[in-house]
């Protein structure tokens, strides 16, 4: 085994920190050759519960798990930083406009970047999960003038395996047999879930499906709006399907893409698909040698490109918002 991976967890004491970090320490992050020292950030008043996790951690013996640190200081939580995973931010409370929801987070993203860009290894790869994920990943970003841009990502791996696993179902395929299918814009309910690419067993996904309705009045809502019909089922947000995105994103990212397949995730725009160029957006992904890259050249029907268009004015009011609050 080589030198240990430092993996910083936000948020470390919520929910889908409880449901990532035993998964990380076992190796689920990185594989089952890497060591791992995990960094838990949490704000002053959680650390004690996230001292609690650590001892579980401790009681499981990890044999890849080289050391915890606890910290409620960001410079000293990315300090050596390989893999940052972004999780705590700030829910909207009740009653909570969207410029509240924004300062709140833009004051945790904001610091954040900074440290990361204080203190990261040169190699730092970040993925924000804490919502307003694009926003947030974007807000850090700017935070982080010596950073490589790239190196910003933002969650949007969780709906795409709702997508996937719904496509399966429907189609009564196995998920391994889903390909190419995209989530654009913003991880929020004006996501669009792209079916036009998809393939099932190398099939286009929409010949197999053959209605047209079913996909806009079901699939494409059901993904959308997944996340609150869990908090509607369970009485609480999704997590263990979180964390279990979020070691997709990062596993995915370091170790590539499968040939004649891709992912969804959120990453700064080039331009590409008439997304303003430094958005953080969702995309088709491919990952090579441990880099990202946005899918070139699909063809985008009329359907797709007016839904990826209202999801895109989305961020760009977010992002504009964030301008005019003095975030960045
Ligand atoms: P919890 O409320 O259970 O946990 C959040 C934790 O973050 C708390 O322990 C809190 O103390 C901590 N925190 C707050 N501010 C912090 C700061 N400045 N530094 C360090 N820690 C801080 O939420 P949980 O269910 O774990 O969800 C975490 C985030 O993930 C939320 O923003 C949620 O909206 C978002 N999600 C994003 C998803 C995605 O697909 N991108 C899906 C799942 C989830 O809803």
């Amino acid at each position: 085994a080589g030198a240990p991976v430092t993996v910083t967890v936000t948020g470390a004491a919520g929910q889908i920190g409880y449901a990532l970090l035993f998964r990380i320490a076992s190796g689920h992050l990185l594989g089952p050759d890497v060591p791992v020292r995990l960094r838990l950030l949490e704000v002053p008043q959680a650390v004690k519960a996230a001292e609690g996790t650590a001892m579980e951690l401790d009681d499981c013996a990890f044999p890849l798990l080289t050391g915890i640190d606890i910290h409620d200081d960001a410079t000293a939580a990315f300090d050596g930083v390989n893999v940052a995973l972004l999780v705590g931010a700030r829910p909207r409370g009740a009653g909570m406009e969207r410029g509240d929801l924004l300062s709140a987070n833009g004051g945790i993203f904001g610091p954040q970047g900074a440290a990361i860009n204080a203190g990261a290894a040169q190699d730092v790869r970040v993925l924000v999960v804490g919502n307003p994920a694009n926003t947030n990943a974007w807000i850090a970003a700017q935070h982080a003038p010596d950073v490589p841009k790239d190196r910003f990502t933002a969650m949007t791996r969780l709906d795409h395996n709702r997508a996937v696993a719904q496509l399966a179902a429907r189609t009564g395929a196995g998920v391994e047999d889903i390909a190419r299918l995209t989530i654009w814009g913003n991880h929020s309910a004006t996501q669009y879930p792209d079916l036009s690419h998809a393939t099932v067993r190398g099939t286009p996904a929409l010949e197999v499906v053959d209605d047209e309705a079913w996909v806009r009045d079901t699939f494409i809502p059901t993904v959308a709006k997944r996340g609150a019909a869990i908090i509607e089922a369970r009485g609480a947000s999704s997590a263990a399907s979180a964390a279990n995105a979020a070691l997709d994103h990062v596993r995915t990212w370091v170790t590539g893409t499968p040939a004649d397949d891709w992912t969804s995730a959120g990453v700064v725009s080039d331009g590409s698909y008439g997304v303003p160029e430094g958005l953080i957006s969702s995309f088709p992904v491919i990952a090579r040698d441990g880099e990202l890259s946005i899918v070139p050249d699909l063809e985008i029907d009329d359907f797709s490109r007016a839904r990826i268009d209202a999801s895109v004015a989305e961020l760009v009011e977010e992002r504009d918002a964030v301008r005019a609050l003095g975030l960045v």
